[in-house]
């Protein structure tokens, strides 16, 4: 039998028809050889395990869907080097740690692994291969680039339900990650009120969570954010070191301490340092069955800090070898690359475990991100000691990207970007792969937002929209029926029954598709009226149709109340499909304009409120108009407002006001800020600003303003000082 080779940056070559099942492997393997034969997969396996191997990847096999009995034809065999029985392999197998070898073929498979987890990836592999039935004859050896790799669940907002993190745990699985970051920034026990303990039902809940991430080889680190009020003293070290005991108690070993986001006296880098020492001497190398402390530092990426930040150069210096630093990277939200690893690495002084924020969306609540998971250098796996990923605050339609961070974390120089995106689509929805990739296409970029993170939405449709764009009929045809194909596809995925979970994450953004794509069909068919010389009427109920389709899709973007709590609306397809359609719009509107006389308004677009602002943390972000209220999205860092500078909402029609407020989080800040509105004749007034009571951090104004017909409002910081503060809330009802 002939050997074929297959460097797995090479396409798989195989006869055509014949389903490649290694190709269904996630993450994609070092090494396979092949020559692509296919048998029939075993549904039933005599197993025979080396004397090394630990409960969990004994239960893991148990629970692989192949019946075991002793008299089946096929033979699965699993050990790690460490078994005598399995000696002969241990040349094959990859001296990596979490590596593996296995060989299967016509009734048998053996996995090898490095260690116990390596042969439980193994197994993964083997079963992933045998999902469609069949089994190709191969040997894989294979292991990973990365040493810890995974998700942080570390964003702001709801945060993930004990079902969901299970199922994560599952995945995280199969897809060979083995890291679990429990931070959540509004689980109150992680943060706000980190020195209690948890109620005995939530303590419960996650010692289930950590048993489950043992059955699926996972690190289960919990971690927890004194910094927002953390006094360096001996009382609260005891508190932080008493919470970290209970955790203990609950069998968590691994554990993290975070101080992002936070500013004043927790911010110190060798406080922190000498904390995180402290921990690691009185708490991590007591017990001594406890992980590598694991740090969130405050400059927590390059654009925060400084090239010889006294900061870093304390944590750099001052932190026990072995302690592991998190990083996001060139900004907050920034792809990682190599000069800047190498920066980093060389002031912590060891290599940065990354902390990155994608799919994180808690700065973009309106947005859905499902698109590939790109950007990232594919030579850096040796700079880092870790790469986990901030998901989306919907922990099913992360499952996109973190498919695709598990294969970029395990083998990067491979990683295909495009083609892992197409096997997540698959994986997630397998009956409903194209719906959901369909659907996928439009939900990608974050549209523009504080941290100037972007993604590249409606590349296969790029071409098509900007010639649509200008009115050329064939490129409004394609359109006409890729917005079928749009509600189409959001059409089965409202009924599909397969991930109902997911469907629900989902629904929002499938409900606004279908306006979304109603309003594009609308718009091509108001130029086939046009080119055809429709009659007027005709033309008008489309042109109004249009409209009133803006109108709804603004409702959707902005209705916060019939979504998820934190939620402020829906939003997609923006960055082509709807650009184009837009300008389609008001090309045939002027077009009916000037054959017919009319003075039809050129543009649809339905956004009457507006923010200018010197404060760039503040110019980018959503403002949000509902029945009676108009609210700015609340901002989770802490704002800097240069002196003078201000915050300016203006109206497209002139509003008049039942009143507002606004929460910096502050009692006092009434007094840094001047309020004006401007009135219809242009004219800035000031409006009174207090505080109800001696604690109240609401700003409120003074009475004046009720009733006023305004067409801006604007704040100005008058303190004559730089201002730090939080932006909770901002809200005018009219
Ligand atoms: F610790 C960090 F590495 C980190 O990223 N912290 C937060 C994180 O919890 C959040 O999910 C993420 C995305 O919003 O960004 C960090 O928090 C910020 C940082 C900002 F600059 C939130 C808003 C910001 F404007």
């Amino acid at each position: 039998m002939k050997k074929i080779i297959l460097s797995l940056a090479l396409p798989v070559m195989l006869t055509p028809g014949v389903q490649a099942q290694v190709s269904l492997v996630n993450p994609v393997p070092h090494s396979v050889q092949s020559d692509g034969t296919l048998v029939p997969a075993p549904t039933r396996w005599r197993v025979e395990t080396g004397k090394s191997l630990p409960g969990f990847l004994l239960s893991a096999i148990g629970e692989s869907g192949v019946e075991q009995t002793a008299d089946a034809a096929f033979r699965l065999r699993v050990g790690t080097v460490a078994d005598k029985a399995f000696s002969k392999y241990r040349k094959l197998v990859p001296e990596r740690a979490e590596g593996y070898y296995l060989a299967a073929g016509a009734g048998e498979a053996v996995i090898v692994g490095r260690d116990a987890r390596g042969a439980y990836y193994g197994l993964q592999t083997l079963q992933q291969m045998m999902a469609e039935g069949k089994l190709q004859v191969c040997s894989v050896a294979d292991y990973p680039d990365v040493a810890f790799r995974g998700s942080i669940e570390g964003f702001y907002g709801r945060p993930w339900s004990h079902e969901h993190r299970l199922r994560q745990l599952d995945f995280y699985g199969r897809n060979k990650m083995n890291v679990y970051i429990y931070g959540p920034k509004d689980d109150p026990y992680h943060r706000a009120h980190w020195r209690e303990p948890y109620p005995a039902d939530e303590a419960a809940r996650i010692k289930e969570l950590n048993e489950r991430a043992k059955l699926r080889g996972v690190h289960f680190y919990w971690a927890i954010h004194p910094g927002m009020d953390i006094k360096w003293n001996d009382e609260d070290r005891r508190h932080l070191v008493d919470k970290l005991e209970k955790m203990y108690a609950l069998g968590i070993r691994s554990f993290a301490v975070f101080f992002d986001d936070i500013w004043g006296e927790g911010a110190k880098g060798e406080n922190q340092a000498a904390l995180l020492n402290y921990v690691d001497d009185v708490f991590v190398k007591k017990h001594g069955d406890v992980a590598p402390l694991l740090l969130c530092p405050t400059e927590y990426n390059r654009s925060w800090s400084s090239d010889d930040s006294p900061y870093l150069k304390a944590l750099g210096e001052g932190l026990h070898e072995g302690i592991e630093v998190m990083w996001t990277g060139n900004t907050v939200v920034h792809n990682i690359y190599k000069e800047g690893m190498e920066w980093i690495n060389a002031r912590l002084k060891r290599k940065t475990y990354i902390w990155w924020n994608y799919p994180v969306s808690d700065f973009v609540r309106d947005r859905m991100l499902l698109g590939p998971t790109y950007g990232n250098d594919l030579d850096i796996a040796d700079l880092m000691s870790g790469f986990v990923s901030n998901p989306m605050q919907y922990a099913e339609s992360s499952k996109v990207s973190l498919y695709s961070v598990a294969d970029y974390t395990w083998n990067m120089q491979a990683y295909d970007w495009q083609a892992s995106w197409e096997r997540a689509v698959k994986d997630l929805l397998p009956g409903e792969a194209a719906a959901l990739r369909t659907f996928a296409t439009y939900n990608e970029d974050l549209g523009p937002n504080g941290h100037g993170f972007r993604r590249d939405e409606g590349r296969e449709i790029a071409e098509c929209c900007s010639r649509a764009a200008e009115g050329d009929s064939r490129a409004v045809a394609e359109m006409s029926a890729q917005s079928a194909l749009l509600a189409a596809a959001a059409d089965r995925l409202l009924r599909c029954q397969e991930n109902p979970l997911l469907i629900e994450e989902l629904r929002p953004w499938l409900v606004q598709a279908r306006v979304v794509a109603e309003y594009g069909q609308t718009v091509c068919a108001m130029k086939t009226a046009n080119d055809n010389g429709w009659p007027q009427g005709k033309f008008l109920d489309l042109y109004q149709h249009a409209r009133d389709l803006k109108k709804l899709m603004y409702d959707n973007e902005n209705d916060a109340a019939q979504l998820h709590e934190y939620q402020t609306g829906t939003k997609l397809a923006t960055l082509r499909y709807l650009p184009a359609m837009n300008s389609l719009f008001a090309l045939e509107v002027s077009r009916f304009n000037g054959t017919n006389g009319t003075q039809l308004e050129a543009t649809s677009d339905y956004a009457p409120y507006h923010i200018e602002s010197s404060v760039p943390q503040l110019a980018q972000l959503p403002i949000v108009a509902t029945g009676t209220e108009v609210k700015v999205t609340p901002s989770n860092e802490v704002v800097k407002w240069a002196p003078d500078s201000y915050f300016t909402i203006t109206c497209e029609r002139p509003t008049r006001l039942a009143g507002m407020d606004f929460n910096f989080g502050h009692h006092g800040s009434a007094a840094d800020f001047r309020l004006e509105i401007r009135v219809e004749s242009g004219e800035w007034v000031p409006v009174g600003l207090l505080h109800y009571g001696d604690t109240d951090e609401v700003v409120h104004t003074t009475d004046e303003i009720s009733g006023k017909v305004v067409t801006a409002i604007r704040l100005t910081n008058v303190s004559g000082r730089e201002l730090q503060y939080y932006f909770r809330a901002f809200c005018v009802s009219r």
